[in-house]
């Protein structure tokens, strides 16, 4: 075999390894979801309760509106985010500098005048005392994630599992009628 073939034998067999690997964690993910839905049948009722009529249509949840809700509660966590700092932006140009922050202070009490030269400090990425609207962006995007995680997203997305009939929605019989089986099993 010549060293390119072996080389490609050798990125397939790689390939397949890690595409077997990630199935692996998955399917160990989906047995975790089931395991904690046996644990807290309540719970997960109540979680599934609350996407559906928060963020469903016509008493079901489908994918898109997992995605929806998820989209609108990170966007919810980087508006929280910005305020913070965007309450100092007195000329509305979109960055705080440093100045602004100091013209702030003296109306903050001294616990939150702390605060608000952290969130700037740690806002302005590159330490040139002025924050941007991307490092503010970037700080509101990295806040969102510590709030609203890729695991905890990933964990939304199973509610799709409890699609018994498999037409794509998620109606609060199917949770209700999925965790009761549960509940007999146990
Ligand atoms: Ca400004
Ligand atoms: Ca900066
Ligand atoms: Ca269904």
């Amino acid at each position: 075999m010549s060293f390119a073939a072996r080389g490609m034998v050798l990125v397939v067999v790689a390939l397949w390894v890690s595409v077997a690997k990630s199935q692996t964690i998955e399917e160990a993910l989906v047995d975790a979801f089931f395991d904690a839905l046996r644990d807290k049948p309540e719970s997960y009722l109540e979680q599934t309760a609350t996407v559906i009529l928060g963020y469903g249509r016509d008493g079901a949840i489908d994918e898109k509106g997992i995605e929806t809700m998820i989209a609108i509660q990170r966007a919810k966590y980087r508006a929280t985010a910005g305020r913070r700092l965007l309450v100092a932006d007195l000329n509305n140009d979109g960055e705080v500098s440093r100045a602004e922050i100091g013209t702030l202070l003296p109306t903050y009490s001294s616990s939150m005048r702390a605060r608000l030269v952290l969130i700037h400090r740690e806002s302005d990425l590159d330490g040139n005392g002025i924050v941007t609207v991307a490092e503010q962006r970037a700080l509101s995007d990295a806040y969102a994630l510590t709030k609203l995680s890729e695991d905890k997203a990933a964990d939304l997305r199973r509610l799709m599992l409890l699609d018994a009939n498999n037409d794509g929605w998620v109606t609060l019989d199917e949770a209700h009628e999925l965790i009761e089986e549960f509940r007999e099993g146990a």
